[in-house]
């Protein structure tokens, strides 16, 4: 018997791989380094407006240098002398544009093989800027911008050219890769100019602020401070302080273009520049500042020694009226803060600050001048990039955190912190360290227990004086095992601080700061 006969597989060849051609390999890598290029300038544009130096370039060429062996720099420099930053950039421009055309080629061909050379390349950059020690929270943003550009880009190049796999002499395919082209390399070319102002702004107002002869203060030395192993130091370095603002780019001032205006209800308006600011008598005073947005145990709190020029004086030049109760300082972007005159006429030495830790304001922190009130949280009273200071009444004005539910007044509240140990330690005697604090009120007691069990008192430092925050030490013979370890702090009056927990908002939080230790 016949089987019923099979329906016959007509057996066609593979289909042949289409061979591309050199004309659209070439399409392909101009392309990818197209993308690259909008990329990279979408990126400069966000370092720029985010203040940080850190173009994708720049971060890998930092990640570059700080693994240079001596060697290695030593014959760029000798190579490229004083060009040898720039040499370096190039470099890494060049490479960073090779493989881009190799992207560009695969994607083509496959879009996620050219996907993957622009994750990696970006990804790179991402991992380089951000383990840069000034990397803050941002750092890492503009490699990751220019990386979702280029991947767009290369998204659009490598549809428009797949056709030409096919149909190589596909005129309108052609003409749509030109247009392409010439379209995303003037989109490059604008917004990379874009990006160069505003960086170039910053580097000029950087630049001006490393040339200011401001008055030094006589000492940069703590007056006091321990410094325990692993706990921070009693003074903040400058890059090591918090930073909190609604500015999405840091606003850029020229000390020449920085003018006040104190008006109002005064006697005399008050108008200043920068000159004649640094020529009054100036104070340098140590102050702690803290944000009402520090979660208790959080480090929203730094100390640092601040200069500027008394309050005090120039409300008192202005001659305030007694019906005022208040100011209204208002940033150079439009934020505002509202402050009880009673704590700027007061002896707290309450300033128009224009230096942090002996050198001017870093930008990030106000420059040129800010306000510091010892005592207050920063949203009520520590204006950075400081414009203007109207006189008035809190009956006629509402700063600008008051509508979105935080107190209008905000005097810092008692608190304490365990810096060390935070979470692990080893058995025996151990040095339980950390920071208590109540600006312009004092701390009189510090108190520690382990496991709920009964309060025991810390040593104090030194103290500085009220308006900082106080370190305190205790040492515990620390048995193995899960404990949990508490701190209170107690004001100048033997109050303790509030142990009921509540949330920082609407005027700080409360409780206590409890870390669990595992010793072993
Ligand atoms: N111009 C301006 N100043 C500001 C703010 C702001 O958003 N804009 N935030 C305030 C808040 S909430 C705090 S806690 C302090 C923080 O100061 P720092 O960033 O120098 O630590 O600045 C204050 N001054
Ligand atoms: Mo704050």
């Amino acid at each position: 018997m016949n089987h019923p006969q099979a329906p016959v597989q007509p057996r066609l060849p593979a289909a042949p791989r289409p061979r591309p051609r050199r004309g659209t390999l070439v399409r392909a890598a101009i392309g990818g380094i197209l993308a690259a290029l909008a990329g990279l300038a979408a990126g400069a544009v966000a370092a720029a407006l985010l203040g940080t130096g850190q173009t994708p370039v720049v971060a890998i060429g930092s990640a570059f240098i700080d693994r240079t062996p001596p060697w290695l720099k030593d014959l760029a420099i000798s190579l490229f002398g004083t060009n040898d930053k720039l040499a370096l950039k190039t470099g890494i421009l060049i490479v960073l544009l090779a493989f881009a055309a190799l992207g560009g080629v695969l994607a083509v061909l496959r879009y996620v093989a050219g996907a993957a050379v622009v994750v990696v390349l970006a990804g790179l950059a991402v991992i380089a800027a951000q383990t840069r020690p000034d990397a803050g929270q941002t750092g890492f943003v503009p490699s990751f911008v220019a990386g979702v550009v280029a991947l767009l880009v290369l998204r659009l190049f490598s549809q428009r050219l797949a056709g030409l796999l096919h149909h190589p002499d596909d005129g309108v395919t052609r003409r749509g890769f030109l247009q392409l082209s010439a379209g995303v390399a003037l989109g490059s070319v604008a917004v990379g100019a874009l990006g160069n102002v505003i960086g170039g702004h910053r580097s000029a107002v950087t630049d001006a602020r490393e040339s200011l002869q401001i008055p030094v203060p006589p000492s940069l030395d703590p007056p006091t401070g321990v410094q325990v192993p692993g706990a921070p130091p009693w003074a903040t370095p400058n890059e090591d302080f918090y930073r909190i603002d609604t500015a999405l780019s840091v606003p850029l001032i020229m000390p020449a273009d920085w003018k006040l205006r104190i008006h109002g209800m005064v006697d005399r308006e008050i108008n200043l520049d920068f000159a004649a600011l640094l020529k009054r008598t100036v104070v340098h005073k140590w102050v702690t500042l803290t944000c009402v947005s520090n979660e208790v145990g959080g480090d929203l709190i730094g100390n640092a020694l601040w200069s500027g020029v008394l309050l005090k004086d120039l409300l008192t030049e202005a001659g305030v009226s007694p019906d005022a109760d208040a100011i209204q300082s208002t940033s150079k972007d439009g934020f505002t803060a509202g402050t009880p005159l009673s704590t700027l006429l007061d002896d707290r030495e309450s300033m128009l600050a224009f230096a942090m830790n002996g050198k001017p304001l870093p930008l990030e922190h106000g420059f040129p001048v800010r306000i510091v009130v010892p005592g207050l949280y920063g949203y009520v009273s520590a204006t950075k990039w400081l414009a203007e200071i109207e006189v008035t009444r809190f009956d006629q004005f509402e700063a600008y955190w008051t509508p979105r539910g935080w107190s209008e007044r905000g005097p810092i509240k008692l608190s304490s912190r365990i810096d060390v140990p935070r979470s692990k330690a080893s058995t025996g005697q151990i040095t339980v360290a950390g920071v208590a604090w109540d600006q312009h009120v004092g701390v009189s007691k510090v108190e520690v227990r382990v496991d709920g069990g009964t309060w025991q008192e810390a040593t104090l430092a030194a103290d500085a004086s009220i308006d900082t925050w106080r370190q305190w030490h205790w040492t515990w013979d620390a048995p193995r095992g899960h404990h949990v370890l508490q701190v209170r702090a107690f004001d100048d009056k033997g109050n303790p601080q509030i142990e009921s927990q509540a949330p920082p908002a609407p005027d700080g939080s409360t409780g206590l700061h409890s870390v669990d230790i595992k010793v072993g």
